[in-house]
């Protein structure tokens, strides 16, 4: 492992595996200490690349985001620490390619449960190259006041209690992550805070050891003094006895191996890590207890000592000079997520959006305060929902089963007319579903389809007026306006439209009142009288009889069925019912195969 330091207040890093919160936590930290870059120069996100926003401080900034290790390390050529996040699955070959870049230097795995033997070939190549693995199964580490790894030493409020913004003197090495923030605390009470302080993994197989970092902290010249906190399970505290019996150590050592309670129990226990479990005799906490103070470490008789002799130690060196002033600084206050804010009640923020028709923040979808699942229980159909999401209520049956039938009849009208031929021609040149579905329904107007909204406000307004069908058709002349509702390009006086029909046999049969409907066709019965084509066409029919379902179910006051004609929604219908039909002629080109469309030559009138 090389020694002395791997981070500094310029370190950056790429961060493997797109996770907010780390990553966010990481930036905090920089504002805190004051750096002048952020730590994390780039995120790795398989599959995806381009820019990720987060918050330095107050100011946003984008992070590059790539999708391979390669392209990262290509371009953040002097982020040398690699963080990641990769779920165990993933993990050893992640860090593996990261560990063959050569501008990667150290790389921390997050991940629990990395199989043993790929853990081995990475700690292999590591050495083998002079790189250095933290973790398995670890938080990470921190430098304080430099930089830090993820979610490493918890909050913020952690951070700014247990003063890792600036640097003291105490490097620190733990295996367990958990403890670390334990300790963190207990060494910025008693000392002048931590240097350094690294969590290397409850594996059995570390990246790197308690020893590594010793023997790292001991070639660093700030730090004073080394705290080590190990457990019960495997050996790795006696590569630590070794080099403290081997003079390798100059510096006051403070252990504690925890665990001792595993004597209590009867069998063999497994604790929290993978590693931590009471094998042979040499592997219990009492055996390396005893083995590091023989070799010379300070090591407590029991956990709750442990702060008294870290005091102890530190003590003794501020009284041998050898502990110059921390120079305090006041860390900058980090700006709360406005989220977070709301969620404490600490500040307000005005909505952006006014719903009122539909809400999915519960455990189901509701339309209109009706939850998801009653409406299929109640075996409720297309007209239940199209009532409770634009009329706001839950309408009879026989208006929910007219606004079924207005869709139904309304679907399709065959390939030529204007909304179809205009999806079949955008679909021929090879365009997705929905350009073409759009492009169908943009003819959708006052001329074609869209004239249920005007034929309901013309029909009401002259009906409500009292004028008879004389009056307000020749009015309608006088202004030059064609009366909506009225009129088309096939169906006939001698050639009714069987949509029409329909519509008002049901009408008749199940509305109470079908009055306007009847106005339309007396004004049909005069307009007939002009010319052939000018019947009541199906925009008339659906307009009329839905100011009749509006005015006769006795569900909506005049005031909101007023509003419903003055907004418009009935053209609605049509959009919906024709949207079927457009995707239809979508998927019939497609699957006709057929080609780009041409209208012949032969077809139009070419003139001066
Ligand atoms: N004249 C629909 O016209 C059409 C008159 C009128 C007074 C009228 C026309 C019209 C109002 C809008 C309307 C919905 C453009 C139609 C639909 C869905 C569809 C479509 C499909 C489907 C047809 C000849 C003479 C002229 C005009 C006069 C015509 N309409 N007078 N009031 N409403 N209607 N749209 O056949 O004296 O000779 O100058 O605008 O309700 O879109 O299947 O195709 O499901 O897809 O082209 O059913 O009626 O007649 O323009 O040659 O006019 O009649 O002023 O008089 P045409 P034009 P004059 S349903």
């Amino acid at each position: 492992m090389a020694t002395g330091q791997l981070f500094s207040k310029t370190t950056q890093a790429l961060f493997y595996n797109y996770k907010q919160l780390p990553i966010q936590r990481m930036l905090d930290f920089d504002f805190l200490c004051g750096r002048e870059t952020p730590s994390v120069a780039g995120i790795i996100n398989p599959g995806s690349e381009g820019f990720q926003k987060l918050f330095f401080g107050q100011e946003e900034i984008a992070i590059p985001v790539h999708s391979a290790i390669e392209a990262a390390c290509a371009a953040h050529p002097t982020a040398d620490v690699f963080i990641n996040f990769a779920s165990f699955r993933s993990a050893a070959a992640s860090s593996m390619a990261a560990l063959k870049q050569p501008t990667i230097k150290v790389v921390a795995i997050i991940a629990e449960g990395v199989p043993e033997s790929d853990a081995k070939q990475l700690i292999a190549y590591a050495k083998a190259n002079n790189k250095v693995v933290i973790g398995p199964a670890t938080v990470g580490g921190i430098q304080a006041g430099a930089f830090k790894i993820g979610d490493t030493a918890g909050t913020i409020d952690n951070i700014i209690q247990c003063k890792l913004y600036r640097p003291g003197s105490v490097g620190f090495v733990s295996k367990s992550g958990g403890m670390s923030n334990e300790l963190y605390n207990t060494i910025a009470r008693v000392t002048d805070g931590i240097y350094e302080g690294i969590a290397i993994g409850g594996d059995v197989f570390p990246g790197s050891t308690l020893s590594d970092h010793v023997l790292r902290f001991n070639n660093i010249p700030q730090v004073k003094m080394i705290v080590v906190l190990g457990e019960l399970g495997g050996r790795d505290e006696y590569s630590l006895v070794e080099a403290l019996k081997q003079g390798k150590i100059s510096k006051p050592v403070v252990a504690w191996v925890s665990g001792t309670c595993a004597t209590l129990f009867k069998s063999e226990v497994q604790f929290g890590h993978a590693g931590a479990k009471s094998g042979g005799e040499m592997e219990s906490a009492q055996a390396k207890n005893e083995a590091l103070r023989e070799a010379g470490a300070v090591v407590p008789t029991s956990f709750e000592a442990f702060e008294g002799a870290i005091k102890e130690a530190f003590e003794k060196l501020a009284e041998a000079g050898k502990i110059s002033q921390v120079k305090e600084v006041k860390p900058p206050q980090i700006p709360e997520d406005l989220s977070s804010a709301i969620k404490s009640g600490k500040v307000r923020a005005p909505t952006h959006i006014i719903s009122t028709i539909s809400d999915d923040r519960g455990e189901e979808p509701m339309y209109a305060g009706v939850p998801m699942s009653s409406i299929v229980e109640q075996g409720l159909g297309v007209g239940d929902v199209i009532s409770l999401l634009w009329f706001k209520r839950s309408l009879p049956r026989y208006c929910t089963r007219f606004i079924e039938i207005c869709v139904m009849l309304c679907a399709d009208h065959g390939p030529c007319v204007s909304g179809a031929h205009n999806t079949i021609v955008t679909a021929r040149a090879g365009k997705d579903l929905v350009s073409s579905l759009v492009s169908g329904l943009l003819t959708i107007g006052p001329r074609f389809g869209g004239a249920i909204d005007d034929a309901a406000r013309y029909f009401k307004d002259a009906y409500d007026k009292g004028l008879t069908p004389y009056e307000f058709v020749e009015s309608m002349k006088k202004k030059g306006i064609r009366v909506p509702g009225i009129g088309h390009r096939i169906k006939r006086g001698d050639n009714r439209d069987k949509r029409v029909e329909l519509l008002q046999l049901f009408a008749r049969t199940n509305f109470p009142s079908v009055k306007y409907m009847e106005y339309a066709v007396e004004v049909e019965t005069y307009t007939l009288s002009k010319a052939n084509n000018l019947v009541l066409n199906v925009d008339g029919a659906i307009g009329s009889l839905f100011l009749d379902l509006l005015a006769g179910s006795g569900m909506f006051t005049k005031q909101e069925i007023d509003e419903i004609v003055g907004i418009g929604y009935l053209n609605g219908l049509f959009v919906l019912a024709r949207s079927i039909g457009l995707i239809g002629h979508t998927f019939d080109q497609k699957r006709l195969k057929q080609p780009l469309y041409r209208h012949p030559w032969e077809d139009v009138l070419y003139t001066k």
